[in-house]
Parts: C-alpha cells; sequence; structure tokens
C-alpha cells in the first residue's frame, strides 16, 4: 500500500478514510484484533457526526483496508494514544514506542514515518528517531521522519481535518517535504512548515496550552464576577469587543483528553511551568466551585436530590473522558455533611445524571424527566442543545426545590425567573 495508518481511534480513523477517499491505496491497522473485525464489518466505533458515511466509503471503493497486520508502505502515520500517566506525572510513550518498533522492520529506503500522536517535545528526535535507527536506516538520509500533529475538533473533525492549517516539522528539510508534498493532497488549510519536529510539537502543545490558560482566566473572572455581583459573560462580551482581547469562556472545568493534559507534557522537560501549571489548577479547581455554588442554598446537603444534566466532556458530543460533569457528581457524593442534629450519619445527597448524547451503560445515566423529577437543585454541566430547549414551565414542575446552576450560561435566565426558578450563572 502507499500508506499505513498505525491506530484506528479518533485521528487515525478518520485520517486513513481521508487519504483513501483522496485515492490512495491506505491499510488502516490496529493492534486490537476485535476493533479491526469490528470496522470489517462497516462497524465504526466513534461517535462523529459523518464519519460512518465517511469510513464506509472508504471501505467500498477498496481503498481503504483494515488489517491486524503492519504492511510495507511509502507512508507510515502513527496515530496511536499518549495518555497522561498519573503516578509519574508524565506522558506514556509506550503506544509510540510500540509503534515505531513495530514498523521498523518493514521499513524501505525512502520511506516517510509521520508521528501525528501529541507528544512531549523532543519525542521524535528522542523516542522514536532512535529505535527506527536500530534498523541500521538513518532518520533524514534513509528515511524520512516527521511531526506533524492533527488539531481537529471533535464535533467537526472531517471538515477540520480538511480545512484546519497544519504545522509540519522533520528531522531535516527532505523529510519535512516530504510530509508535506503528502498532505497537499487533500488539505484546504495552509501548511506551515516548522523548523524542526521539536518545534512543531511545542507549538501543538502550545495551541492547547494558551486555550487551558485562556479559560483559566474566564474562571477567575467569573469568580471575581460573583464578588461583584455582575454577570462574567457580559463583562467577557464587552471586553472582547476590544480588537485585542480575546477571552474565552467560564465553565465547570476544563475536560476532555486535550486540554487538561497537553500543558503538563508541554512542561515535561524543563523546570519553568509556572503560570501554566497554576491555571491548570484553576480548571481543576472549578468543579468544587459548582459544588459550592450548590451547597450555598442550602442548609444541609443531607438527603437532597441533584440533577447532574451533562456528563458528557463538552456540548454536544457523546464523550465523557476526564468530563467536569462526572467530577461534580463525584464531589457531590463525597461530601462531608455537618448535619450534627441528626443521631446517626447523615445521608449523603443523591445525585441523578442525564446526558443525551452519552451511550454508555455504564454511567447509570436517567432520561431527563426522572433525573430532574423531585430535584432540590439541577447543575447544567453541558451546553447540549437539549438543555437550552428545556421548558422552565415543565422543570419547576418537577423539581421539588427552584435552584438551577446554570455553569454553561444556555438557559434563559428571564423566563426561568418568570418560572420561580432560581437561576445562578458563572
Ligand atoms: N471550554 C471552556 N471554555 C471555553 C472553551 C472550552 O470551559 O471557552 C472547555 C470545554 O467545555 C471542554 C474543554 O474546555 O471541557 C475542552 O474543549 P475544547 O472545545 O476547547 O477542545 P477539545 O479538547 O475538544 O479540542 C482541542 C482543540 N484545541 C484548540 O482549540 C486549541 C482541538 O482543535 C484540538 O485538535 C484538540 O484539542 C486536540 O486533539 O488536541
Amino acid at each position: 500500500s502507499t500508506i499505513c495508518v498505525h491506530g484506528l481511534g479518533y485521528i487515525g480513523l478518520p485520517t486513513a478514510a481521508m487519504f483513501a477517499n483522496y485515492g490512495y491505496e491506505v491499510v488502516g491497522y490496529d493492534v486490537s484484533e476485535e476493533l479491526v473485525s469490528r470496522l470489517n464489518q462497516g462497524d465504526v466505533h466513534i461517535e462523529e457526526p459523518g464519519l460512518r458515511a465517511f469510513v464506509t466509503q472508504a471501505l467500498e471503493s477498496g481503498k481503504l483496508r483494515i488489517e491486524s497486520e503492519i504492511v510495507p508502505s511509502k507512508y507510515h502515520l502513527i496515530c496511536v494514544p499518549t495518555p497522561f500517566d498519573t503516578e509519574s506525572q508524565r506522558a506514556d510513550l509506550s503506544y509510540v514506542e510500540a509503534a515505531a518498533s513495530a514498523t521498523t522492520p518493514h521499513l524501505r529506503t525512502g520511506d516517510t514515518v509521520i508521528l501525528e500522536s501529541t507528544v512531549p517535545p523532543g519525542t521524535t528526535v528522542g523516542t522514536v528517531q532512535p529505535i527506527l535507527e536500530e534498523s541500521g536506516f538513518e532518520a533524514g538520509k534513509d528515511v524520512a521522519l516527521v511531526h506533524c500533529p492533527e488539531t481537529v475538533l471533535t464535533g467537526d473533525m472531517i471538515t477540520e481535518l480538511k480545512q484546519n492549517d497544519r504545522v509540519i516539522g522533520g528531522v531535516n528539510g527532505v523529510s519535512t517535504e516530504a510530509a508535506v508534498r503528502l498532505y497537499e493532497t487533500f488539505l484546504e488549510g495552509e501548511i506551515r512548515t516548522a523548523a524542526n519536529a521539536t518545534t512543531a510539537e511545542f507549538v501543538k502543545l502550545l495551541q492547547n496550552t494558551y486555550r487551558d490558560t485562556n479559560i483559566a482566566l474566564a474562571n477567575e473572572v467569573a469568580k471575581l464576577a460573583r464578588d461583584y455581583r455582575i454577570d462574567s459573560r457580559a463583562a467577557i462580551e464587552l471586553a472582547n469587543s476590544h480588537p485585542r482581547v480575546d477571552l474565552h469562556q467560564p465553565g465547570p472545568g476544563v475536560g476532555g483528553h486535550c486540554l487538561p493534559i497537553d500543558p503538563w507534557f508541554l512542561g515535561q522537560e524543563s523546570d519553568e511551568l509556572d503560570l501554566v501549571a497554576r491555571a491548570r489548577q484553576i480548571n481543576d479547581e472549578m468543579p468544587a466551585y459548582v459544588v459550592n455554588l450548590v451547597d450555598d442554598h442550602f442548609e444541609s446537603l443531607a438527603g437532597r436530590k441533584i440533577a447532574i444534566l451533562g456528563i458528557a466532556y463538552k456540548g454536544n458530543v457523546g464523550d465523557t473522558r476526564m468530563s467536569p460533569g462526572l467530577q461534580v457528581a463525584a464531589q457531590l457524593r463525597a461530601i462531608e455533611l455537618t448535619d450534627e442534629d441528626s443521631d446517626g450519619p447523615a445521608e449523603p445527597p443523591r445525585i441523578s445524571l442525564n446526558d443525551p448524547h452519552v451511550t454508555d451503560q455504564t454511567r447509570d445515566l436517567e432520561d431527563l424527566e426522572t433525573a430532574i423529577d423531585g430535584a432540590d437543585a439541577v447543575v447544567i454541566t453541558c451546553d447540549h442543545d437539549e438543555y437550552a430547549a428545556i421548558d422552565p414551565e415543565t422543570l419547576a414542575s418537577r423539581m421539588r426545590g427552584s435552584v438551577v446552576v446554570d455553569t454553561k450560561a444556555i438557559v434563559d435566565e428571564d423566563a426561568y425567573r418568570e418560572s420561580a426558578l432560581t437561576v445562578v450563572r458563572l
């Protein structure tokens, strides 16, 4: 084949289908035999609008084959996960190392290896290159070696894959050129070349770190605004009317598999992470702040029913990785109750969870009506379209209490107040 894509997850699968739909002979490879056989039956495991049809088109054209073996290819794209190892506080590069090792025996002179996975600066040169060179090939001379990070947003992946600009950095100019020629076949966005692979790795992390740090500032603004009794969103909108101000939005915390992790990758081989680390903490502390907003409305949360609306990590997606909603739920369940009057241990609050986008059966999700029935408080933790459409009259009639904590500012405050609901916004 021309291209072998290693790892058929969130990035590898759409990328493999993209190249196939642009006429390349592509083999999609994954270590999971189960995933390979599911995909071959047309069962796409990733929930993403349009992805199933996009992959099916690639499979049916015969240009994309899903296999459980690596095949010799002109281009090898490594799209494996790089999880954050919480114990060592470092990137777990074992999947990248395994993919590089597995590729090495199949390499031929003139092939190109492209690392797409998000990695700490220095990984392409420091980790991948030595593994490839064990075969006797010299990176940059016999084989090209490049970092070309993906930058797609879930929910709009296929469009973003095509339209976003890409940063490409190779171990030398020849390597960079090889990757540029490949990606320019489908890319509508600009290709920008970085001086080297480490710069490209650094830039990818910097983009997510910028966003995370900016959100931390917005979260601090929300807390300040509460103390001044003003609306943080209105203040941010007015501030953003200045041509050089671009504040993001506050929320119940920062979730997903990128923003909460990439700032730590950025600082992994340096001692200089300071503002960025504090921003990370501020965002991590937001679920606790939301819990306090709820708690402030009650003498005690003992025996109360609290509905959490939204356990996805953000609006209109079904992905629950590092979900702020789940954090809020966990912290409410673990809340220290100071019910001194009761004889026995106080009954913890009962938490109901709803999310129309999440299909994960292990989460004990309830339908919206059941979740809000008899609730003393409702906490909206995702800006799903379904939640903006909730009728306040119905909500008020089903709830026992009246507190609605709207961490994403998506409900119509005036209409909610008219229905005698107490709206608390971040
Ligand atoms: N969030 C806020 N306030 C905001 C924006 C987002 O609290 O103003 C929260 C969201 O609710 C969510 C978290 O941040 O919990 C992350 O969401 P996101 O939409 O910012 O980002 P991701 O994780 O879905 O995707 C990011 C994107 N990076 C940038 O926009 C710089 C995407 O382009 C990357 O490809 C992706 O990370 C990645 O894979 O690295």
